[in-house]
C-alpha cells in the first residue's frame, strides 16, 4: 500500500467516530484532506451527515465549503464531540508533533474545543521519542531571533520557514536536533518564552486515539 493508499484508509476510518448530524473538528494536512474526501461521500448518501464544521485553517475551509459544509467560527462554538486531525509525528503516549502545514495554532485551538482528539496517520508517523521530525514553532516576528538563540541553549538548530506566514500572521520556526523525552513539560515550557506563540508539540491537547494506517491495515492506539 502507497503512504497515499494509507491516509486514505485512515481519512475513511476516521469517519465512524463522527456522531451523525454533529458539528465536527476539522485539522489540516494531506492526511485530513483524505478524511474531507470521505465527508464528502458521506453527505451524498446523507445531507445531514454533519451538521457543520469547525475548521483550523484557511485550507481546510475552503475543502469543506467546496462539499457545501456550514463552516462554523471557534467562537461561536462550546464544544465539540470529535476533533479530526493529522500529525507529523505522535508518540506512544499520544503526544505529537504538529505545524508541518502551519496550521498549529489553530489547530490546538480547536483541538481544545473537542471532547476527543482522533488523530489519523499513515504508520511512518509513530514514532518512540518525539523530535525527529523538524518542530515547528509560531512565533511573533520580532521575537525569531531570540526564540531561535534559546533553542540553541537546549541543543536545538532553530531555522525560519522561508516564505511562510500563518493564518494569524506570524512566522513558523522549525527546529531541528532535540529529542522531546517529556513532551508536557516541554510544551509548559516553551509556551512561556517571550514571543512564542504555539509550540508544535501537542501534549495537553494529546490524541485520544491514533488511527494508524500500516500495511496490514488500519491499528486503532488509545491513548
Ligand atoms: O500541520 C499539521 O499539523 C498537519 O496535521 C500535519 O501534522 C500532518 O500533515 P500530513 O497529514 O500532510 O502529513
Amino acid at each position: 500500500l502507497t503512504q497515499d493508499q494509507l491516509k486514505t484508509l485512515v481519512g475513511q476510518a476516521a469517519l465512524q467516530y463522527v456522531t451523525p448530524g454533529s458539528i465536527v473538528g476539522v485539522g489540516t494536512g494531506s492526511t485530513v484532506d483524505k478524511f474531507i474526501d470521505a465527508l464528502g461521500e458521506a453527505l451524498k448518501k446523507d445531507a445531514g451527515f454533519v451538521a457543520g464544521a469547525v475548521s483550523s485553517s484557511v485550507r481546510s475551509t475552503q475543502r469543506l465549503q467546496a462539499l457545501g459544509v456550514k463552516v462554523l467560527e471557534a467562537e461561536t462554538v462550546t464544544g465539540l464531540g470529535v476533533y479530526i486531525d493529522g500529525a507529523d509525528e505522535i508518540d506512544h503516549g499520544g503526544h505529537m508533533v504538529k505545524g508541518g502545514g502551519a496550521a498549529l495554532t489553530r489547530e490546538k485551538i480547536v483541538a481544545e474545543l473537542a471532547e476527543r482528539f482522533v488523530c489519523i496517520a499513515d504508520e511512518s508517523k509513530l514514532v518512540g521519542t518525539l523530535g525527529k521530525f523538524p518542530l515547528p514553532v509560531e512565533v511573533i516576528p520580532m521575537a525569531a531571533a531570540q526564540v531561535i538563540r534559546a533553542f540553541a541553549q537546549l541543543g536545538g538548530t532553530g531555522k525560519v520557514r522561508e516564505g511562510v506566514t500563518t493564518d494569524n500572521g506570524n512566522i513558523i520556526v522549525d527546529v531541528t536536533g532535540l529529542q522531546i523525552s517529556q513532551p508536557a513539560e516541554f510544551e509548559r515550557d516553551v509556551n512561556q518564552w517571550p514571543g512564542v506563540v504555539t509550540v508544535g508539540v501537542f501534549a495537553r491537547n494529546k490524541a485520544s486515539v491514533c488511527l494508524l494506517g500500516t500495511a496490514e491495515g488500519v491499528k486503532t492506539l488509545n491513548f
